[in-house]
Formats: C-alpha cells, sequence, structure tokens
C-alpha cells in the first residue's frame, strides 16, 4: 500500500472525552482514515501513570472505543486497537528507554507539570518514561503523520531525536514522524477559566465541554461560559481569550469561518453569541452521544473490532520490533 500512514492514541483516563480531544485530535483521526493507512490506539497503559481502578478502566476503555467509532472512526478504514493488547509497545518502550537520555526526559514540560501538581512522593515512575512508550508507539508502524493538539508537540520532537538517533546508530530501523498539529482547534480551552487549556483531570468541570454529558447539562455549561470586558464578538486571543475560544469552538463545528461570525454576530451582544455556540454545540453532539450511548450496549461487538485492531496492529509492530532486535545484535 503507497499510502502514508497515520497514528495517534488518547487515554482512557476518563468517563468522556471532551471538546478539546475532540477538536485537537479526533476530529482529524476521522479526516485522515480516508487518505492515511490509519492506526488509532486507545493507550491504557499510558492511563495507568496515575491512580487507576480496575473496574473503571475496563469501563472507561471500551466508552473511549464507543466515542471513536461514534465520531466517525470506521474499523473498516481504521485499524482501532487498545495498546495492551499488542505486546510489542512494551517491548520497543524499554529499548527507547535504554536510548533517551535521564536529562533529555526531566525536560519534558508535561512530566515536570503533572509532577509537580502531584508532589515526588505520589509521582509514578511511570509518568517520567510516559514519553518513551508514546515514542514505541509511533515508532512500531512506521508512522509517517501522528494528529495530536498542541500540548503533545513535546512528545513528537522527542520522539523524533531517538528515532533519528537510533537509525544513526544502528542503521535505518524506523521512519522519522511529524506530527500533524493543526493552528486553529489544537488548544481549546477551559470555558470557566480560558487561560487554562481543557483538561479532563484538572479544573472544575464547569469549563469542561463533554460528549457522554446530556444536552442540557452542555447548554446550561455554554450559556454561563465566562466572557471578555467590551461588548464586541471579535478573535482576539490576548484580550478576549474566552470570546476567541468560543469563536474556535463555533467555527471548528460549524464549519463558518471566524470572520464571517465575526460579521454575523456584529452590533449582537455576547449573549446572543454564547446562545448561539450553544446550539451549534449541542446539536453536533447530540448524535454522537446517542450513537456511543448505544454502541455500549453491544459489547461483544466492540471487543470483536478491538480484537481484530491488535491482530492487524500487531502484524505491522512485530516486524518493526523483529528489525529492532536484529539492529542492535540481540540474539533471535
Ligand atoms: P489530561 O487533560 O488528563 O492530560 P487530555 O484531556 O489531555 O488528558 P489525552 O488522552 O492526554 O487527554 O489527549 C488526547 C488528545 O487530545 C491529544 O492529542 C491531545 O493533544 C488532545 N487534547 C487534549 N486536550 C486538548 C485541548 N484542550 N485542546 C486541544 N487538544 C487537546
Ligand atoms: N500522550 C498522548 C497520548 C498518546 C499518543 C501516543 C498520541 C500516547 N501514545 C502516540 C499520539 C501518538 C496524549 O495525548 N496525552
Amino acid at each position: 500500500m503507497s499510502q502514508k500512514r497515520v497514528l495517534s492514541g488518547i487515554q482512557p483516563t476518563s468517563d468522556s472525552f471532551h471538546l478539546g480531544n475532540y477538536l485537537g485530535a479526533v476530529k482529524q483521526w476521522v479526516e485522515l482514515q480516508d487518505s492515511h493507512d490509519a492506526y488509532y490506539c486507545i493507550v491504557d497503559l499510558h492511563a495507568m501513570t496515575v491512580e487507576t481502578d480496575p473496574k473503571l478502566m475496563r469501563k472507561r476503555t471500551l466508552t473511549s472505543a464507543a466515542q471513536l467509532l461514534a465520531f466517525g472512526i470506521s474499523p473498516e478504514k481504521a485499524t482501532l486497537f487498545v495498546q495492551s493488547q499488542v505486546p510489542a509497545h512494551n517491548q520497543l518502550g524499554w529499548v527507547m528507554e535504554c536510548l533517551t537520555g535521564f536529562g533529555e526526559a526531566s525536560r519534558m514540560t508535561q512530566f515536570k507539570d503533572k509532577s509537580q501538581k502531584s508532589g515526588a512522593d505520589t509521582t509514578r515512575v511511570g509518568l517520567f518514561t510516559y514519553p518513551m512508550l508514546m515514542a514505541a508507539d509511533i515508532l512500531l508502524y512506521q508512522t509517517n503523520l501522528v494528529p495530536v493538539g498542541e500540548d503533545q508537540r513535546q512528545h513528537i520532537e522527542l520522539t523524533r531525536d531517538i528515532a533519528e538517533r537510533f537509525n544513526s546508530k544502528y542503521g535505518k530501523t524506523f521512519v522519522i514522524p511529524e506530527g500533524y498539529i493543526l493552528k486553529e482547534g489544537a488548544k481549546i480551552f477551559d470555558i470557566q477559566d480560558p487561560t487554562a487549556k481543557m483538561s479532563k483531570s484538572a479544573g472544575s468541570g464547569a469549563g469542561l465541554i463533554e460528549i457522554m454529558d446530556t444536552p442540557e447539562a452542555n447548554l446550561k455549561k455554554i450559556k454561563s461560559a465566562v466572557t471578555d470586558a467590551g461588548r464586541e464578538v471579535k478573535f482576539d486571543a490576548k484580550e478576549k481569550p474566552g470570546i476567541s475560544n468560543l469563536l474556535s469552538i463555533h467555527s471548528a463545528l460549524s464549519g463558518k469561518s471566524i470572520k464571517s461570525l465575526e460579521l454575523e454576530f456584529d452590533g449582537k451582544g455576547y449573549g446572543d453569541f454564547k446562545t448561539s455556540v450553544a446550539e451549534v454545540v449541542v446539536e453536533y453532539l447530540r448524535p454522537i452521544r446517542s450513537k456511543a450511548l448505544e454502541l455500549l450496549e453491544d459489547e461483544p461487538y466492540l471487543l470483536t473490532i478491538l480484537h481484530d485492531g491488535a491482530q492487524k496492529a500487531s502484524s505491522v509492530a512485530d516486524k518493526t520490533l523483529e528489525q529492532t532486535y536484529k539492529n542492535l545484535g540481540l540474539v533471535l
């Protein structure tokens, strides 16, 4: 197959994905599956880097699969699988750890932020080695493109550095991947605190738009989103972070450009604009939530898709792992 390869991953760390996950990543996954050989992975091993409950882990992994399918990931077009079902991820992960400098890993800002928040005693070693496992996820599939949000840029840079280092030391083994990070939508902000990224693990929840939340709850949340001084609906990330965030969200979901939205709401107040954002978001998410709930009723179907996906993924990943081991001089 001459199509370029795409791979990305998402953590099953919550009962629902949020609008940032969708606009920053999953929307691009759906688009790219038509033109690329696509691999999408629910990264349960990454989710273990924070405290986990076995019942929740299982439920959230299945809910993640249901949401991805509801958003339009098609098992006929893309390979959808669970990371822990493909053991090569752990195996190459170790190799990646042995190629990464301690100082290099210590510079990862996501680790610094998250470990600072939880303190040294509760920070797991797995959180530190997380980017090396992510590098393995990507390199195992000879990936060309990695669609992610802005917060993953540094991890992709690290992956490229490790791959280049390996190739020059042990012979060409890995394709050097590139991030696919959009200009708009790559960073969606909390709608109560538009200076912070919308996040499953941070914030109060009032600023988080969740896919699996009821339409009524999301309508209410958006209508009470924080706005800025003044009354003009205008994109200005510095002076008007709240309105700019809502403009990005509206534009990404309605397909209207930010310029045309500014014109449409010229002379109208923030209230009218927020009502329009709320309607666009709620109507966009309504069928997706219903579809995901319907899929969750049929667990055997979800498991079959994931098992088939894991088999297909393994056949690609095992080849790369074998070549890596060979190039390292391991006895096979
Ligand atoms: P957490 O908030 O707990 O760190 P998360 O919400 O970032 O988790 P992940 O599974 O780590 O969820 O991310 C999945 C994808 O969503 C990644 O590609 C990430 O870059 C993207 N993403 C996450 N939050 C946002 C956001 N606020 N805006 C745009 N993209 C985002
Ligand atoms: N670290 C990513 C999730 C992730 C990922 C990947 C993304 C794990 N492995 C491989 C792209 C490719 C995050 O979103 N927090």
